[in-house]
């Protein structure tokens, strides 16, 4: 794949949740703000075969991502791995 200079995806709101398509008409991303404060509480990433890629969850909606979740093509679900220096409690 190679990079485009003006990316030409579409951004599709609807209620909490917050969809990006990409060129091809595939949705690449969807993020779901709970609480409404603007903030996704929740982000989910998608493969180019429309299966979940991965999951970022906010789940006690304090802003910062607490959850992680990752998934292989297959649909798989893998293990799940903190970024590094992410520290809590
Ligand atoms: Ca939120």
């Amino acid at each position: 794949m190679t990079p485009s200079p003006s990316p030409a995806g579409i951004l599709h709101q609807k209620g909490p949740y917050q969809a990006y398509y990409g060129p091809d008409g595939k949705i690449e991303r969807l993020l779901k703000d709970v609480d409404g404060d603007g903030r996704a509480d929740a982000v989910i990433l998608y493969w180019p075969n429309g299966k979940i890629r991965a999951g970022e969850i906010d789940s006690d909606h304090d802003g910062t991502v607490d959850r992680w979740e990752y998934y292989s093509g297959e649909g798989r679900k893998g293990c799940a791995a903190r970024p590094m220096g992410h520290h809590r409690r």
